[in-house]
């Protein structure tokens, strides 16, 4: 039986003559998953709009931001990919000359087939990544392609949030996706503080803004802590907390340190509900010292008290705010964190989710009302919609994201699975959004082949051996759901205008391709049915879906995740091996080294994330923009006028550098070196510099960047967990 739901159509102003109205959403992976209307006129986008409706909490409607709109300059740009090419020039070069479908797809089978019996299986990479996350025409039509193929070297690791995936599986044995809470509860809460966390920036969830309001009206007090003082912070914080990135398990474990000291944190739900708090609740072998409590105060190996003058020299935070923050947060209750992905972007990530869910858990704020986890992201999942099946690869071959570069470059002689001899990129632009550009563009000389398959000749498609042009979203029927718990609803895509040039599905390409190199059962079943299909188990008609456009289904019936574990304990235990919210971690003391990328303490610890290097003191941020998801919408003109890029840099610092706001610098590290003008600002922490990441990699003769991509200067390098580390990049900036 279908989850209970409602299937309508989003208002929308009327239709001129000869014009139709076809609703839609954006497929990338942005937070979002909005009202997107196409007007067309004559198989011809003229215009998008969105639902004009005034957003009320009852029924929210799912705005659209200007990335949205802005789809219309995407779909008609003139630099579309139109037809298949071959490249003719050097990788990079961009020549390419026109091919036909059928030469493009031949010579593409033909090498698949030629390496597989050279090479084996594991020398194939699938490169494809986010570009488009819809239900039907997503990666997941590589994936199914590849395994069917026989299997791959897969990148295991998410670029985005790897470090709360893993803190949320250590510590309360839980999906990340399903372990925060509803945007409608965030008015319950007391204190919310939304740590490295800027939905008003990087969009969290269609309408995320508008609860944030509803709860500011409620008199909720809000506190942000960032680098950056953000449009978020600026438009709901009561205080605004500069800190340094990579830092933050610091603040957060002095905050801990205060509570614990000054005796205000829960200890009744610590012996109820925490693995590992204190000495009296290690589990059966654990060393001595080994607990969270005697870390705090000193009394474990390393001897050190984590006192707010420890934390200060670390994060830049002064210790008396530390101090008052850590104080306000226990004894406001209830008090939620908002924690975004990007502070578990740095080198030990993980031990900023971990410790942040120790402050949530020693406080008794986990799943209460008005309380948090820790996590953002909402409290349930995707109502029973379904993605094309990828199957399973056969090929055990898997290598952390963040690494992309050095397997490229070391291969098997750098203790990597496989030599990769061939790249498939379908919606991914790894080239420009994984780690150390430079070094991954200077690493392809053993790759024999590389198909990139798009909408533009990105800077991945740019090194392509064929280049595929793919249909957008406009142009094809999909269905599309908000991130696990950004909202309960699905979007019909509906077609609004013929697949362009000769743009074709991504579906249809990986079909013929199949069939090319001996799969006989790629696809059974047209689009419309595979839709059918997918979205079955949730909405009882399927015709009537596709026409109206929106399902809306129930929420959770607790808003806060864990809430029947806290409230029931007995019936309801964390799905960890102990059945409680681990600060211990049973696992990591029994396996330190998980994944091999390094040790990963049993209890949230502060590990220092790099070593002070004179010549480039500055940190590296690389947040979100909001005329871009990801790389995507990085070659237009004019949505990049609503944000700018820009390197941010303190007063202080470009003073001392001789840098005046809008002059054109340099921010260079031993990586590579890239071109922005300098925002110069008091918005910044000192020290600190930030690039909105997803500018196109391009560098002149001389290897410098001139378009501001922030992937010039990052380090291929993972944290334990496997996660992305952008936020631990130390630079340099100098006048142009
Ligand atoms: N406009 C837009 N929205 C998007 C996307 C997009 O591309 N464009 N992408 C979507 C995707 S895939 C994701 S994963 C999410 C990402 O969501 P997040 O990772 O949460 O977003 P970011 O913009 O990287 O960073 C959020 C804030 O953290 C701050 N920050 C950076 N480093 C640190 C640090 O070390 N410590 C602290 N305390 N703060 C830090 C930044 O200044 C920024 O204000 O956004 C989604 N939303
Ligand atoms: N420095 C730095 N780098 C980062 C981050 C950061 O915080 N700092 N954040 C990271 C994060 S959170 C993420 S999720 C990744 C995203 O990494 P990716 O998923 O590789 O990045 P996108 O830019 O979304 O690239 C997707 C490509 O898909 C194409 N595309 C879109 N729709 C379609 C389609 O329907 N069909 C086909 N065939 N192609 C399509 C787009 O044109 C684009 O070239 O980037 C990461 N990179
Ligand atoms: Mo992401």
């Amino acid at each position: 039986m279908p989850t209970p739901h409602t299937l309508y159509q989003a208002p929308r102003r009327a239709a001129r003559a000869g014009e139709t109205v076809v609703t839609s959403t954006c497929g990338h992976n942005c937070g979002g998953r909005c009202v997107v209307n196409a007007h067309v006129v004559d198989d011809r986008i003229v215009k998008i709009s969105t639902d004009p409706a005034r957003w009320r909490p009852e029924l929210p409607p799912l705005h659209a931001c200007a990335r949205g709109v802005g789809q219309i300059e995407r779909v008609y740009h003139p630099d579309r990919l139109r037809h298949p090419m071959r490249r003719v020039g050097p990788r990079g070069s961009g020549q390419f000359e026109r091919v036909s479908w059928d030469e493009a797809l031949d010579t593409v089978a033909r090498e698949m087939l030629r390496i597989r019996a050279a090479h084996g299986n594991a020398a194939f990479l699938d490169a494809s990544r986010s570009g488009n996350l819809s239900m039907l025409h997503s990666s997941a039509g590589a994936k199914r392609f590849f395994n069917k193929f026989g299997g791959c070297t897969v990148l295991w690791s998410n670029m985005s949030a790897e470090a709360e995936i893993f803190a949320v599986r250590h510590t309360y044995g839980a999906d990340y996706k399903s372990a925060g809470r509803e945007p409608t509860d965030y008015v319950n809460s007391k204190l919310i503080v939304m740590w490295g966390w800027s939905p008003a920036d990087g969009t969290f969830g269609t309408g995320t803004k508008e609860y944030l309001r509803e709860a500011k009206k409620a008199g909720v007090r809000i506190v942000c802590v960032d680098p950056r003082r953000t449009r978020t912070s600026a438009a709901f914080a009561d205080e605004h907390i500069y800190i340094k990135p990579s830092t933050d398990a610091a603040a957060l474990i002095a905050m801990a340190y205060v509570i614990v000291s000054e005796g205000l944190h829960d200890q009744a739900y610590c012996d109820r509900h925490v693995l590992g708090f204190d000495e009296a609740h290690l589990p059966e072998g654990a060393p001595r010292g080994a607990s969270y409590r005697a870390y705090l105060m000193g009394e474990g190996s390393d001897g050190v008290a984590k006192t707010p003058q420890w934390a200060e020299a670390i994060c830049g935070i002064p210790a008396e705010t530390v101090r008052r923050l850590a104080i306000e947060f226990a004894t406001t209750k209830p008090a939620a964190l908002q924690c975004g992905y990007a502070p578990g972007r740095t080198a030990f990530g993980e031990q900023f989710h971990r410790a942040a869910y120790a402050l949530a858990a020693i406080t008794g704020n986990v799943g209460i009302v008005g309380g948090s986890s820790g996590v953002s992201n909402g409290a349930t999942g995707r109502a029973g919609i379904k993605s094309f099946p990828p199957g399973s690869n056969p090929i055990d071959a898997r290598v952390a994201t963040p690494l992309l570069a050095d397997l490229l470059a070391r291969g098997k002689a750098g203790g990597y699975p496989s030599d990769i001899k061939m790249i498939y990129s379908a919606g991914g632009d790894l080239f420009n959004q994984c780690p150390n550009a430079n070094k991954m563009a200077a690493s392809l000389d053993g790759v024999e082949f590389i198909v990139a398959q798009d909408h533009f000749l990105t800077p991945t498609a740019r090194h392509a051996d064929i280049v595929l042009p793919a249909t957008t979203f406009w142009e094809r029927n999909d269905v599309h759901t908000p991130w696990a718990g950004a909202g309960h609803y699905a979007i019909f895509m509906k077609q609004a205008i013929a697949p362009m040039y000769e743009c074709r599905n991504d579906m249809d390409i990986f079909a013929d391709l199949a069939a090319r190199v001996g799969i006989a059962d790629y696809s059974d079943k047209s689009e419309m049915d595979w839709l059918r299909e997918l979205t079955k188990d949730a909405v009882d008609d399927f015709q009537q879906f596709a026409d109206k456009g929106v399902a809306r289904f129930a929420p959770p019936e607790d808003a806060v995740a864990f809430a029947r574990q806290i409230r029931d304990p007995e019936t309801h235990r964390f799905n960890t091996p102990s059945g409680k919210i681990e600060l211990y971690s049973t696992t990591l003391a029994a396996k330190p080294n998980f994944y091999g990328l390094g040790v990963i303490p049993p209890i949230p610890t502060w590990i220092e994330p790099v070593t002070a290097d004179p010549r480039h003191p500055l940190m590296l941020c690389s947040p979100k923009s909001r005329a871009r998801t990801h790389s995507i919408h990085g070659n237009q003109e004019q949505l990049a006028r609503i944000d700018p890029d820009d390197v941010w840099i303190h007063e202080d610092d470009a003073k001392a550098r001789g840098i005046a706001n809008g002059q054109l610098v340099r921010i260079h590290n031993d990586r590579g070196a890239t071109l922005l003008p300098a925002k110069v600002t008091r918005r910044i922490a000192r020290g600190v510099v930030s690039i909105k990441e997803g500018a196109w990699f391009t560098p002149n003769g001389n290897g410098v960047d001139t378009k501001g991509c922030a992937n010039a200067l990052t380090e291929d390098r993972p944290a334990p967990s496997g996660a992305t580390t952008y936020n631990t990049t130390l630079v340099e900036v100098s006048l142009a």
